[in-house]
């Protein structure tokens, strides 16, 4: 990776898993080339940013209160925890998102650090320019971090092979990488990203 790169892991939290509350299939796949990324970005002493659905019990995201979508990763709960074999390395910044009750919150530039900067702030700070891409889920979160990174002006890598689709509808994952490529993302893979930084 570049200087200027660094790793966006998205959602990757039990309630998106097989087991879980919102369940993507095969959801839980993505954590070891998951896994493998960070350790390659920590390695270079890039940031690594893993955003977190973080709702409260009662929000409009809900189909109970006019939402979509059943209750899933409620602050504090089980369901909102990251996936138990996620290993975010030392010095991980977490941000969340989904805590206002009005909103969907599907993007990880909606969220915020505990300190409450955005993530926007956080990478420019870092001086990040490119960000590359994996997590849950391809259609939904995935898409919408992708395509405001891209808004924001920063280059942006998915990382095919560690994310995956809700697919509410058959095909609305590689609907939703046509459109993200269409905005300007680029594709890539855990494995080159690995094989590159080992060359
Ligand atoms: C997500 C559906 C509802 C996601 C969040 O993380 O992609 N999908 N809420």
């Amino acid at each position: 990776m570049e200087r200027d790169a660094a790793l966006l892991i998205v959602d990757l939290q039990n309630d998106f898993c097989p087991g879980g509350a919102l369940p993507v299939p095969e959801g839980d796949l993505v954590v070891e080339p998951l896994n493998r990324a960070a350790q390659c970005f920590a390695a270079a002493g890039l940031p690594v940013v893993a955003s977190r659905d973080w709702h409260p019990p009662v929000t409009r995201h809900f189909r109970e209160y006019g939402g979509l979508w059943p209750p899933h990763c409620v602050q504090g709960s089980e369901g909102a925890a990251f996936h138990p074999a996620l290993r975010l390395p030392e010095g991980s910044v977490v941000i969340s998102k989904g805590s206002d009750p009005e909103r969907d919150s599907y993007s990880a530039f909606e969220a915020a650090t505990v300190e409450g900067r955005s993530l926007e702030e956080f990478l420019t700070s870092k001086g990040v320019r490119h960000l590359y891409v994996g997590g849950l889920a391809t259609d939904y979160c995935v898409r919408s971090s992708v395509l405001d990174a891209l808004r924001a002006g920063f280059a942006v890598t998915v990382l095919t092979d560690a994310v995956a689709g809700v697919e509410v509808a058959p095909g609305d994952s590689a609907k939703a990488l046509e459109e993200m490529r269409q905005t300007g993302a680029q594709f890539g893979t855990v494995n080159e990203l690995v094989t590159t930084q080992q060359a």
